[in-house]
């Protein structure tokens, strides 16, 4: 068994993890990040893709933002459609701010890429990460690489891990409270070699489910659409998927979707849920690994890059002053942010939706959509929470 000292070890090189490394290694702490899988495959997973201009401002400042500024596209506003008709929502006329289109994917890669450039370590690809004494000074992760059994000491653990990691069902029954709202669908995904149909996302109500037109560059286009949550892919060859999505996208003046090969298809379901508190001694949760939102705000990722950046701060009065206090109000200063980006990613998804049931509430949600589209204090709403808040 080798052994290995650290101050802060991270558990999971997703944005959560890379982006606290980087905090932590300019104010000169010291960390090493343990991930499961292969630099290829955290490089290539296509997830999330819509960046809050804080996150765009935070990625600069770590000076990790040369390419998101050069490749990613900077869009000023969302259409909205319903009802057969577009609707935009200018982020730029009703915030001044906007928000950048870059694939996930593409931060993980140039964070890694810097922090392989300058001397700090990710261990990827290693085996059965448990995490030990947390609730002491001198916790302890302990994995498998290659045969041989490693352990790492440090002062603090960072559960970067996402949400099936094992950091949080390592802590000990009761210390959670768990809050936990399921939706009744899910979205099926698809990445086409295309270029996009549209220069800014389309978020569509229709009859037959809601519909999304996204993108990740000039000649990629995202799109999903709202499926069932135990979805059979093998029910939906691509021509079905296209038909689907040239109904439900339909609407606006001179409109038309653009096709193009299938890259990627998949299902992913749809929750709210947080976990509270989100430390337990020494071991600090942050990111996927303590709450999940379903995708319509487009606000998990910027989630769990804000949470580290709350954790870096506390970390780093911790080691100039020894102080406690702000590691104590972690977790309360990060769930302000995550049930407020909560709350939103609830009322999108709810407005956006198709519900089953009763044409009460069909009505009503074609009246919320209404109101959003003709009134600027209800768009401003929309658009002030979908750019994001400033990060504490
Ligand atoms: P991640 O990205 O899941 O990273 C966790 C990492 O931990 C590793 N890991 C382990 N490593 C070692 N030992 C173990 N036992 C481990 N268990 C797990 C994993 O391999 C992984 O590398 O969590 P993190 O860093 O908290 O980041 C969260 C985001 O990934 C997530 O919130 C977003 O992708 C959500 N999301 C979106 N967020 C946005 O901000 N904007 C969007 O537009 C957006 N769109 C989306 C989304 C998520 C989606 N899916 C697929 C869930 C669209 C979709 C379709
Ligand atoms: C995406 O591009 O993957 C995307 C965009 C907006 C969302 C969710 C996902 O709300």
């Amino acid at each position: 068994m080798t052994k290995i000292r650290t101050q802060v070890g991270i558990v999971g090189a997703g944005p959560a993890g890379l982006v606290l490394a980087r905090l932590l290694q300019l104010e000169g702490i010291d960390s090493l990040v343990l991930e499961k899988h292969s630099r290829p495959y955290c490089e290539e997973r296509i997830r999330a893709g819509v960046l809050e201009h804080g996150t765009v401002e935070l990625l600069t400042g770590l000076g990790v933002g040369e390419r998101m500024h050069r490749e990613g596209l900077v869009h000023q506003g969302i259409e909205l459609r319903f009802a057969g008709r577009s609707h935009r929502i200018d982020f730029q006329d009703l915030t001044g701010h906007f928000i950048t289109v870059y694939g996930q994917h593409e931060v993980v890669k140039d964070l890694i890429r810097a922090r392989l450039a300058t001397g700090g370590e990710i261990r990827f690809e290693v085996e059965a990460v448990s995490v030990h004494d947390f609730d002491t000074s001198r916790p302890r992760l302990c994995f498998h690489k290659d045969g041989v059994q490693h352990e790492i000491e440090c002062d603090f653990i960072a559960g970067c891990d996402g949400f099936h990691g094992v950091c949080r069902p390592s802590l000990p029954p009761g210390a959670l409270t768990i809050y936990e709202r399921t939706y009744p669908f899910a979205w099926l995904g698809i990445l086409a070699d295309a270029p996009p149909s549209s220069e800014e996302l389309i978020y569509s109500h229709h009859a037959r489910g809601f519909a999304l037109h996204s993108m990740r560059s000039p000649s990629l286009t995202r799109l999903y659409l709202q499926c069932a949550p135990d979805e059979d892919l093998e029910k939906w060859p691509d021509a079905r998927i296209w038909e689907e999505l040239h109904i439900r996208l339909a609407g606006g003046t001179n409109w038309k979707l653009t096709e193009g090969r299938i890259l990627q298809k998949g299902v992913t379901d749809m929750r709210g849920f947080v976990a509270e508190p989100m430390q337990y001694g020494t071991l600090f949760l942050a990111g996927d690994a303590a709450h999940i939102v379903p995708p319509t705000g487009a606000k998990g990722m910027n989630l769990a890059v804000a949470d580290v950046y709350v954790l870096s701060r506390a970390l780093a009065e911790f080691y100039r002053s020894h102080s406690t206090e702000a590691l104590q109000r972690y977790s309360h200063t990060c769930e302000r942010r995550v049930w407020r980006a909560q709350r939103f990613s609830w009322w999108m998804t709810s407005m956006l939706h198709r519900h089953e049931g009763n044409p009460f509430d069909e009505r009503r949600q074609l009246a919320e959509l209404e109101y959003v589209a003709t009134s600027r204090a209800a768009a401003q709403s929309l658009a002030e929470n979908y750019v994001g808040f400033p990060i504490e």
